[in-house]
């Protein structure tokens, strides 16, 4: 994902607060272990998650917890017209247990 410049502070912040149904959403969902990185000079968001389930957080775009987040999150990060981040998913090369 992709934060717009010098909003590093706002997105830490608004997550340190995460809303309590999007955690709970997340979890029932089988979301654990959900990391997000910052790269300063690219913008770039890197987040983890380990999933239990058929998708992770980015296939929640039905869910109007989701929706709503999204929408609350977008004047600080790139998104596509349905506010959800502009996102590509990586193929993992090297996992060691
Ligand atoms: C991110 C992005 C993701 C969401 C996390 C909690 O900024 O909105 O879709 O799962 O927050």
């Amino acid at each position: 994902m992709k934060l717009n410049k010098g909003q590093k502070e706002a997105y830490k912040e608004r997550h340190d607060q995460l809303w309590p149904e999007l955690k709970q959403l997340l979890k029932e969902n089988g979301v654990s272990e959900y990391s997000i990185f910052f790269d300063e000079e690219t913008s770039t968001l890197f987040a983890f998650q380990k999933v239990s389930g058929d998708g992770g957080s980015q296939d929640l775009a039905n869910n109007d917890i989701v929706k709503k987040w999204w929408a609350f999150m977008a004047d600080i990060m790139q998104t596509n017209p349905d506010n959800s981040p502009v996102s590509v998913p990586l193929e993992e090369v090297f996992y060691m247990p």
